[in-house]
């Protein structure tokens, strides 16, 4: 407790094109200003936490012009502006990313040095916004980074969440959740924008009122106050800056009389914004009651409204015409969680701006669009009818009426053939299915992975594919190099620049350049003293905060993510004891040493995977703690993996593990930053990774076990025989029933449920069918290792291929397919890419 993940130096060499034109002399009298303003105190007697907020503020003081200049240009140019809904945004610490897109970073380092003080510990200081959970969310925020970095005018809206998810520690062994208290010393990037704040109604009833035009008249509804929070999205030495709107649910309670010396009515009047703000406490809230399902609902559809409110306002204000509103405004739905824009721009257009039913569907599909990131059934939302009437009975009607507008325009196309209409419909069987309002309402739908895509057209999807064809496209996702390799491992991006110049920072694409030196001896040396200097600061974290000593010169294998039965951690583990058994049989076996990595949060409610968790711990127990193998592996279980900590992990690891049951991870976007900063992947032909594999070729990458298309064709069938391949496999057989033969000193039955999902409930996941390739697997792998300069090859065609893996590749192909930005009605030109 106490110890946070560090940040890493940027050098200064790592200048890009333009500068800021900020000395560091003005910068040192900015921040001893800023700090006396505010503190009324010298810099010599104030906290780190104020010395930290006094930076962040004076960057924002350096930032204002240039967001106020790019405000004003997109309402001077009337930009066709881009607005990206999600109900996460993991944007991960932003004083350094700020200060490296402003062009600042150098000058700020400078300047605080010459004032006796450290960047690094500074940064330190942020707390990681607690406003996402996995992949989703980080994948928004490298879209934001790579947006503002390409200069389109896009935006992100979310929500401004009281707490995050929650805060992981491990009490022995296992997973605790702690209150992630992220705003308890305030967040100093947004901006409050109270005049902004817009109404949002809920519950009541709709009374239609009909004399020549049906009018739909919403009554007796609950009113919650959303309040806009900005938070400035740079953009990388360009000049501009985007905008993240937050938004957070307030009480009006200044309409509530109170009884003289307070009385009940205040206490009511306290009590009600409770309930109000309970709507933006937290993400994901808990939906196994009637009451979280309801909360769950009304804060995406709090977001949606507060959010497509504000456009249309700001829209309005410009002049703008309705009918050229898709011209001028892209919605993008991210996920099932935002789908509810549809129906309620549907709503503002009908109630509000009287247009009629056609105009307004016309509208409403041309401007939304939305990607699909999973296939697990439990994430493809649906909402009880009767839940969702209550809620929302305007958003209901509208619902019913796309409904049977859809419904009929299928029964012309398949005549009679009611099974496939109520399999396609919106509203069946008394719920409401969520993707399905978002592929009959978007005029795009898209997977973020080849694999995911075809998956989708080819079978969750396959009807509404066949149906319209045209919607169906495939956008594979991609990760910003800013901060997954400029930013965690400045030591990597200083080579690669020394190498083949700083150009890749803005063109990653030209990284492939690196490729002719991969197996320059000079090079290699450089590469490897860059992967142990990250290494010795990762394993002074892990001395620091857990105890545990690594051994640097170790391979640092590293499986961080999601706690999921699909994403296998289990088979991970199993190698870990079957390698652990060989060692303790034969002391003397010549393996390179190891040192296993794992991270990842496990839901609250997600039993299983919270037990996986103190099997890890339990393993490293185990293993750190036994003499006889000397030290040849390790297994570190990291607290609280967040983005923070990914900065820290990723540039230190030798080996990526991307080991999910194939057809399950829609695409993966961890693999892609290891691959970057020159990890070596081990994996199965899943998402993304396919990708990666054609990018670098097959002798970078070592993959194993089934592919979708086996996976999928034996569900089909019904499944596997685990017994079968249990009873083949001696070594295997001795590590399952190790899980439960009291191999784990005081663990019981602890590891029971693992033991039986795999042999007794059919192994849902693979993890025995997958074993023996996994293993042979990792062979292949140490045998790389060993040959140095062909391990190190492999390293650096991982980064040489990595440009394509960019979010900068990705989100250009989202504006020109999609949203129909054209590079060249971009409003800024080359010569204003200053920020002063
Ligand atoms: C996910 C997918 O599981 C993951 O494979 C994908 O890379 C990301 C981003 O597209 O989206 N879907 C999801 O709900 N989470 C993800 O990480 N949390």
């Amino acid at each position: 407790p106490g110890v946070k993940p560090g940040t890493a130096v940027l050098d200064a060499a790592q200048a890009g094109p333009a500068d800021s034109g900020i000395t560091v002399e003005q910068f040192k009298q900015d921040y001893r200003n800023k700090v006396e303003r505010m503190y009324g105190d010298g810099l010599e007697r104030v906290s780190d936490l104020d010395k930290y907020n006094a930076l962040v503020s004076l960057v924002r003081d350096y930032l204002a012009e240039p967001w106020l200049n790019t405000k004003e240009k997109y309402r001077r140019t009337g930009a066709k502006q881009v607005y990206y809904f999600s109900i996460e945004f993991l944007l991960g610490r932003l004083l350094g990313s700020n200060l490296y897109n402003l062009g600042l970073n150098e000058v700020c380092q400078q300047a605080l040095s010459e004032l006796g003080l450290d960047l690094r510990t500074l940064r330190q200081v942020e707390e990681d916004p607690g406003l996402g959970n996995g992949g989703l969310g980080r994948l928004a925020a490298c879209y934001l980074d790579s947006m503002a970095s390409l200069g389109l005018p896009g935006h992100g809206m979310g929500m401004r969440y009281r707490y995050g998810l929650f805060e992981q520690r491990i009490v022995d062994g296992y997973q605790r959740e702690y209150a992630d208290d992220w705003l308890m010393d305030g967040f100093y990037w947004d901006v409050r924008k109270p005049a902004e704040a817009v109404e949002v109604r809920f519950g009541g009833n709709v009374r239609i009122k009909s004399n020549g035009k049906t009018q739909y008249i919403h009554e007796g509804y609950e009113t919650v106050l959303a309040v806009p929070y900005d938070v400035p999205v740079v953009g990388y030495r360009n000049g501009m800056v985007n905008t993240l709107r937050l938004w957070s649910a307030e009480a009006r309670l200044s309409e509530v009389v109170c009884a003289p010396q307070g009385g009940s009515d205040c206490q009511k009047a306290v009590e009600y914004s409770q309930t109000v703000e309970e709507l933006s406490n937290i993400l994901y809230p808990d939906d196994s009651t009637y009451e979280g399902k309801a909360l769950r609902l009304k804060q995406q559809y709090f977001l949606v409204s507060a959010g497509l409110q504000s456009i249309i306002r700001n829209y309005r204000e410009n002049n703008g015409h309705l009918r050229e509103f898709p011209h001028k405004i892209a919605i993008h739905i991210n996920d099932t969680h935002p789908v509810l824009c549809i129906p309620e721009l549907l709503r503002i257009l009908l109630d509000e701006e009287q247009l009629t039913w056609e105009e307004a569907w016309n509208i409403t599909v041309q401007t939304m669009s939305y990607t699909n990131h999973t296939i697990l059934p439990e994430a493809l939302e649906t909402w009880p009818e009767d839940l969702f009437r209550t809620v929302l009975p305007r958003l209901y009607l509208i619902v019913r009426d796309i409904n049977e507008y859809y419904c009929r325009s299928l029964w012309e196309a398949y005549p009679g053939d009611w099974d496939r209409i109520s399999r396609m419909a919106i509203i069946s069987y008394n719920r409401i299915h969520m993707a399905h309002l978002a592929i009959v309402g978007c005029h795009s739908v898209n997977g973020v992975a080849e694999l995911h895509t075809d998956i989708l057209k080819n079978k969750i999807m396959k009807e509404f594919c066949d149906f319209s064809p045209a919607k169906f496209n495939n956008k594979t996702n991609g990760v910003t190099q800013r901060r997954w390799v400029s930013l965690c491992n400045p030591a990597l991006a200083q080579l690669i620049t020394d190498t083949i110049g700083p150009r890749w920072v803005e063109h990653p694409q030209e990284l492939a350049q690196l490729e002719r030196h991969s197996a320059d001896t000079a090079f290699q040396h450089h590469l490897l003293k860059v992967k142990l200097q990250n290494k010795v600061a990762l394993a002074k974290y892990v001395k620091e905060k857990h105890g545990i000593t690594l051994d640097v010169n170790s391979i640092f294998d590293s499986q961080v993510k999601r706690i999921h039965a699909y994403k296998r951690q289990t088979l991970n583990v199993l190698h870990i004891m079957a390698l652990y058994n060989r060692l303790k049989e034969n002391p003397l076996l010549d393996i390179e040493p190891h040192t296993f990595i794992f991270g990842g949060k496990a839901a609250v409610n997600y039993h299983i995977a919270k037990n996986t968790i103190k099997l890890i711990n339990s393993l490293a127990d185990l293993v750190n703690n036994d003499k006889s193998i000397r030290d040849k592996i390790k297994v570190v279980f990291l607290e609280n993996y967040n983005v923070s900590l990914a900065e820290l992990i990723i540039p230190a690891t030798d080996v990526s593990e991307q080991i999910p049951t194939a057809s399950y991870e829609a695409s993966g976007t961890g693999n892609m930053k290891f691959m970057m900063n020159g990890a070596v992947t081990i994996g199965t032909l899943d998402g993304a990774n396919i990708e990666i594999k054609q990018a670098v070729g097959e002798d970078n990458i070592i993959v194993f076990g089934l592919t979708a298309e086996e996976v999928l064709a034996y569900y089909r069938g019904g499944g596997y025989n685990p017994w079968e391949v249990y009873q083949d496999n001696e070594r295997l057989r001795q590590v399952v029933d190790q899980l439960i033969n009291g191999f784990f000193p005081a663990a019981g039955d602890l590891f029971r449920g693992h033991f039986d999902s795999l042999l007794h409930q059919g192994d849902h996941f693979f993890v025995l069918k997958d074993f023996a390739s996994y293993e042979a697997a990792h062979q292949v792998l140490d045998e790389r290792y060993k040959d140095r300069p062909v391990w190190l090859k492999m390293c650096s065609a991982n980064i040489a291929h990595s440009g394509r893996f960019s979010s900068d590749r990705t989100f250009a192909e989202y504006a020109t397919d999609i949203w129909h930005i054209r590079p060249d009605t971009l409003p800024f030109s080359a010569s204003e890419k200053q920020i002063r």
